[in-house]
């Protein structure tokens, strides 16, 4: 008989806007560290500390857990969030995005993407030829859930990453959560940068390249940051794809090739 497994989400707000989330899947003996270690994220985070919590811990159906593989992992080197941009548009334009929703999303980003002008607690929907937004809600977005790592590939992973040094939780987190939205096919591409002032690092995370990072796709301060899931309107179905995307259970057992930082030639 196999552990049951249980997802564990937390999401904490101050000032009435969102201010961080966390999304993990574990056995019953590993919770109360998680949450423990999730309540101090949110009560430290670099924006100030949580006033609302939310915590939700719900079993999963053993029979509904998807074993899948990361994306491949590589760094363009850029010199400012200028160049960032214009080398993620470059690979968002590769994917088959227009340059009208491209730069629907990273304005809607760049400007914070809730209607108060503020980061949104998810992702946007994005059509990739026109730029409409398709979420139901434009403060909460979808967001996606009950993703994580088995115990092994974790270490793995976290071993690869040292030796590039990129071990930290956002580039792990991030990674996941592209990983997952990638097994959607109704999603041509990602495009995504922190909401965090001092982490000014994204990436544009698609089929063919995998998961793409560039050092700057923010000036350093700015609190503003969001993500944007580019899809065609009329060959999807909304609903179906949020499901996916907020219900499916995926463990990544397996990791993807980590190559070392290049020069971004644009
Ligand atoms: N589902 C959908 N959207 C989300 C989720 C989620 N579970 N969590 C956060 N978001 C949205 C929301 O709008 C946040 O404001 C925004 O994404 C950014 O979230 O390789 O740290 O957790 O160095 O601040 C990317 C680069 C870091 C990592 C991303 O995102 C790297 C990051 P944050
Ligand atoms: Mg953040």
């Amino acid at each position: 008989m196999e552990e049951p497994l249980y997802s564990l989400r937390m999401r904490a707000s101050r000032d009435g806007s969102h201010l961080s989330g966390a999304e993990r899947l574990a056995p019953s003996a590993d919770l109360d560290s998680l949450v423990a270690a999730m309540v101090r994220r949110a009560l430290e985070h670099p924006r100030g500390q949580a006033e609302t919590i939310h915590l939700s811990i719900e079993t999963v159906a053993p029979g509904r857990v998807r074993l899948a593989r990361l994306p491949d992992l590589r760094t363009l080197a850029v010199t400012d969030f200028h160049q960032g941009r214009r080398a993620a548009r470059e690979l968002l334009s590769e994917a088959g995005i227009t340059p009208e929703s491209v730069s629907l999303a990273m304005n809607a980003i760049a400007g914070g993407a809730a209607p108060d002008g503020r980061s949104m607690r998810g992702a946007m929907l994005i059509d990739a030829r026109t730029g409409q937004r398709l979420e139901p809600d434009h403060f909460r977005g979808i967001r996606v859930s009950r993703m994580d790592l088995t115990p092994d590939a974790e270490q793995l992973l976290r071993q690869g990453l040292r030796n590039l040094g990129l071990d930290n939780s956002h580039v792990r987190e991030a990674l996941v959560l592209a990983g997952k939205v990638s097994l959607a096919p109704e999603v041509l591409a990602e495009l995504c940068w922190s909401d965090d002032p001092d982490y000014t690092a994204g990436y544009v995370a698609t089929a063919q390249r995998g998961y793409v990072r560039f050092p700057h796709l923010k000036p350093a301060g700015d609190e503003r940051g969001g993500r944007a899931f580019f899809v065609v309107a009329d060959r999807i179905d909304v609903a179906s794809l949020v499901t996916f995307l907020e219900q499916q259970v995926v463990l990544f057992d397996r990791i993807g090739k980590l190559q070392a930082e290049r020069r971004w030639e644009g």
